[in-house]
Parts: structure tokens; C-alpha cells; sequence
């Protein structure tokens, strides 16, 4: 008897666990200072390993002390927030798997993320299912907010923002900024992806109404890492400069090839190729290559200086990034839109659609200006930098808000 019944207790207790874990997957309870919290989390999707990872890991550090000085100041009461982040390895398929995992959990409110256009493509169908957020502190296509015809916008999925600008805005501000600089003549590069192409095909346009002539239009692939053929298609089209749309870690060795193969023109990407990394891979060469990105830079306004100042203290191994004060933000919005959701909600499942309504109507002032989301869910925000390589860092030459 006893035997049996120890036999019968095996299973029980695994059963016991596997629900108890099951219970941590969706409303988890749990007990701080004696009072009871419930649990709401927030995801991270993004490149946390591999080429992108340099911003990856900021957005990810970024929303991780946003959560923290939640928690500490008792954001939202009898809650508190944990950090869910899951590697997108900047691939799409990756995020989307990611994005499914995270749909399994009824404890998410919101996600943070992704950094690629590409990958939120797969990642925005799954957790507009499951009726998640997802804030975007990165991705820059306007098809994403706005749909594919950009005569007759339309946002495709309500669980949508994003904190940063599109490449509707960052194209032609780049072309504008050419222009002005008196250069005409201009080659384009992209590496098909998304991204890429969408923020040359907005350049374009620009930069053509200006007055500017595209002298060559190319692409790359985003794992090419000899340049050679192209480069000496484009040479004799003797262009003033090459724009490129993609990332630093195929911009950077394109720089370098250019200018060794005697392509001494400068290179200016967007936001992509923002990163200090650009300038590592391009090496002595990058000076005068250029770059847009989002917002003013984070450390010439008060509310970045204290962002980078706690995200420093907070002890984190790696830099803020690009996109450290936009993934902030992401999940500031998040957590000020569950203040109204999660205040009377039973669990977090039950409460995601009041988080989107709420998420909605955010206002208030972030590390990267106001934090505010027009009808198609993007920020209200048109404000952009240049920046200038000089001597091995991104310097900057100009913010201004596009009109
Ligand atoms: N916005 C730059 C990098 C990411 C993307 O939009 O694909």
C-alpha cells in the first residue's frame, strides 16, 4: 500500500511542477516584501547574437532597466515586470519562432522589438494573434505601419508601433542633405532586404525631385563581403557620393573596398549602419562616410544624458547603441499603457486588448523627445541626425525634423 502510494506520488509531484511551471508561463503569482505582485512581461526580440547583435543587446539592456525602475518605483500596482527576451538572430524565420514562443506565454503584455523590418514582417502576424503589442524601437520601413501602397495607407496589424521614424522620412532627409551639400551625383547600393531596399527607393525619389541624378543602382547580398564587381561597375559612373541601404556589417567592409579600389567617394547609409562597429569594419578610410539615424543624438539632450548615465551605472557590458534610448522608450510606452490595463485586470491576457487602446493614446516625454503614436501607430516624432565619420567616430553634423 505504501509502496503504491509512493509510486502514485511520483507522478503527482510531476504533474504538481509542471502545472506550477505552467502557472509561471501565464499568471504567476509571487510575493515581494510580503505583498502579492502578479507578473507581467515584457519581450525582447532582437539580434542578441551574431553581426547585429552591437544593437541588438542595447535594445535589450535598454528595456531591461526600463523594467527595473518600474519595478523600483511601483510603476503599476500589485504588478510587477520581468524581462522576456528571445534571440532573433536578426533572421526572419528565427523572430517569427521567437514571436510564437512568446505567444504561448499569457503572462506577456508587450513586446520590444525587432530591430530588422525584415524579421518584424513575421514577428507583427503572430503576436497581432495573440493580441500582444509590439513597439518597435528600430525598424524604419513604412510598410510595416502604413502597408504596401503608400498612396493608400493602410496599417495592416493594430498591434503595431513603433518609437522610432520611417525611411519615408530618413530617405529623403539623406537626399536632401546630399543636395544641399552639392552633390549630384549619386550611385545607390542595397542589399535587397527590406530595409534596405525601401530606404534607397525612398532616397530616390528625393533625391531625383531635387535636381540629384542616380548615376548607377546596384545591389549586394547581405553576407557578400567582396565588393570588387560592383565597385568597378559604379566607378566610372564617377558619383559623389555612394548611399547605401543596409547594415553596418556589409557597409563597412563595401567602405573599405571603395576606397582601396579607388572609389574615394563618400559612403552615407541610414540608421543601419549607425554604429561604431561601421567604423571598426571600414577602418582609417571611413572619415567622411556618413550616416542617418533617428532622433537627436542621445547624449545632446538632459533626458538622454540621464538615460546613459543610469544605463552606465546599471552596470551593462554593452553600449546603449543606436537604439538604446528608442528601446527604452518601447517599454516605457508599454508599461505607462498597462498602468490603465493591468490596474483592475484578473491576468494579463485579459487585459491586452485595454493595452493596446491605451498604448494608443501614450503621451509623455522619453529619453528620445515625446513618446506619441500617430493613427497608423508610429511616432509623432520627424526628428533626424546626420552624422560624419572624423577621426573614428560618428560626429554629429546636423538634426534637424524633416518637412
Ligand atoms: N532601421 C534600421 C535597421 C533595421 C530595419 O529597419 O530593418
Amino acid at each position: 500500500m505504501q509502496r503504491s502510494i509512493i509510486r502514485l506520488g511520483v507522478p503527482l509531484a510531476v504533474a504538481a511542477l509542471a502545472l506550477s511551471a505552467c502557472g509561471s508561463r501565464s499568471e504567476s503569482t509571487s510575493s515581494s516584501s510580503g505583498a502579492a505582485t502578479k507578473v507581467a512581461k515584457i519581450g525582447v526580440i532582437a539580434p542578441l547574437s551574431g553581426g547585429l547583435s552591437a544593437m541588438g543587446l542595447g535594445i535589450k539592456n535598454s528595456v531591461d532597466l526600463a523594467i527595473k525602475q518600474a519595478n523600483d518605483s511601483g510603476a503599476v500596482a500589485g504588478w510587477k515586470f520581468e524581462l522576456y527576451a528571445l534571440d532573433d538572430e536578426a533572421k526572419a524565420e528565427v523572430g517569427k519562432n521567437a514571436a510564437t514562443k512568446i505567444s504561448s506565454d499569457d503572462a506577456v503584455i508587450g513586446v520590444v522589438g525587432t530591430l530588422n523590418s525584415s524579421v518584424a514582417q513575421q514577428t507583427m502576424p503572430v503576436l497581432a494573434a495573440a493580441k500582444i503589442a509590439q513597439v518597435s524601437p528600430a525598424n524604419t520601413n513604412p510598410s510595416l505601419t502604413q502597408g504596401a501602397d503608400a498612396a493608400n495607407k493602410k496599417r495592416p496589424y493594430n498591434n503595431y508601433f513603433r518609437t522610432c521614424t520611417t525611411d519615408a522620412v530618413q530617405g529623403p532627409f539623406a537626399a536632401q542633405y546630399l543636395l544641399g551639400q552639392g552633390i549630384k551625383k549619386v550611385a545607390t547600393i542595397h542589399d535587397k532586404k527590406t530595409y534596405g531596399q525601401g530606404l534607397v527607393d525612398a532616397f530616390t525619389v528625393e533625391f531625383k525631385k531635387g535636381g540629384g541624378e542616380i548615376v548607377a543602382a546596384e545591389t549586394v547580398g547581405e553576407n557578400d563581403k567582396d565588393f570588387a564587381t560592383v565597385i568597378s561597375k559604379i566607378k566610372p559612373s564617377a558619383p559623389g557620393a555612394i548611399y547605401y541601404g543596409g547594415e553596418y556589417p556589409t557597409a563597412g567592409p563595401l567602405s573599405q573596398q571603395m576606397k582601396a579600389q579607388g572609389l574615394t567617394v563618400p559612403l552615407m547609409g541610414g540608421d543601419g549602419i549607425f554604429d561604431p562597429k561601421f567604423i571598426e569594419l571600414a577602418g582609417a578610410t571611413a572619415t567622411g562616410d556618413m550616416a542617418t539615424s533617428v532622433g537627436a543624438p542621445t547624449d545632446s539632450t538632459d533626458a538622454g544624458k540621464k538615460f546613459l548615465n543610469e544605463y552606465k551605472a546599471a552596470g551593462y557590458k554593452e553600449d546603449a547603441s543606436a537604439y538604446g534610448g528608442y528601446g527604452y522608450d518601447a517599454a516605457k510606452a508599454i508599461i505607462e499603457a498597462a498602468k490603465s490595463a493591468l490596474k483592475d485586470a484578473k491576468d494579463v491576457k485579459s487585459a491586452r486588448d485595454a493595452e493596446l487602446t491605451a498604448l494608443g493614446k501614450v503621451s509623455f516625454d522619453g529619453v528620445t523627445g515625446k513618446v506619441a503614436f500617430d493613427e497608423f501607430g508610429d511616432t509623432t516624432s520627424k526628428i533626424l541626425t546626420v552624422y560624419k565619420v572624423d577621426a573614428g567616430k560618428w560626429i554629429p553634423a546636423k538634426t534637424d525634423t524633416f518637412k
